[in-house]
């Protein structure tokens, strides 16, 4: 469960966070910049990462903003659920909550609209850093689905353009964090990394 904090992952990523890439002698971090580069290097269809100008700008606005936002709030409270460091403190897991209930909001208003997609009429890399985040808080029980429906709908258009089986399986791991004990958990995660004092 520790690989990425081994002298060997060091050489592959000297961050020691995961993922990160090799290809060959060449090694990338930042899961953003892993997929741009996995969807450049085997030309996937178009949709994934357009080639129209102002398509690729609201692929690429999306990914901007999300890492301070919805990847930011998304984990802090997730962290809150499964730590038991913060399962006792109500005052962070709400305020945590609100802080991602904002996000979400700002998410449906600004990103996806009326959209069925964020860059538009089909799925795109946006979409994808976009539901795997948003899996972890319902992972750990709080289902931000359940009452926003226009949310939810463009989730299923998300898990059917993914295919059902493959978005399953690729949130196994996480959808069993609750069943892991706080030694399972322990390690993956410093103690409340990403949890600053309120504001913050
Ligand atoms: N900005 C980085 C974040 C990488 C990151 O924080 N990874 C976490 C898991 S999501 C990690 O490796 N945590 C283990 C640790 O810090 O020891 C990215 O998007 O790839």
């Amino acid at each position: 469960q520790r690989e990425h904090r081994t002298e060997e992952f060091r050489k592959v990523n000297v961050l020691m966070k995961v993922p990160a890439l090799k290809d060959g002698s060449f090694t990338l971090a930042e899961s953003v910049a892993i997929l741009l580069y996995l969807a450049q290097k085997f030309k996937t269809p178009d949709h994934w990462y357009p080639s129209d100008l102002q398509k690729r700008a609201r692929v690429d606005e999306y990914l901007s903003w999300q890492h301070s936002n919805i990847r930011m709030k998304g984990s802090k409270l997730f962290l809150c659920k499964v730590k038991p460091l913060c399962l006792t403190n109500q005052v962070l897991r709400t305020f945590a909550t609100e802080e991602l209930n904002t996000a979400l909001k700002q998410f449906e208003e600004k990103f996806l609209q009326d959209k069925p997609f964020i860059a538009g009429s089909e799925i795109s890399l946006a979409d994808l850093v976009a539901v795997v985040e948003l899996m972890q808080p319902v992972c750990a029980g709080y289902d931000l689905f359940e009452e926003r429906p226009k949310l939810k709908e463009w989730r299923r258009r998300v898990e059917e353009a993914v295919g059902k089986q493959l978005f399953q399986e690729a949130h196994e791991g996480i959808m069993n964090i609750k069943s892991l004990t706080a030694d399972q958990t322990q390690p993956w995660w410093e103690p409340c990394q990403v949890l600053g004092t309120p504001g913050h």
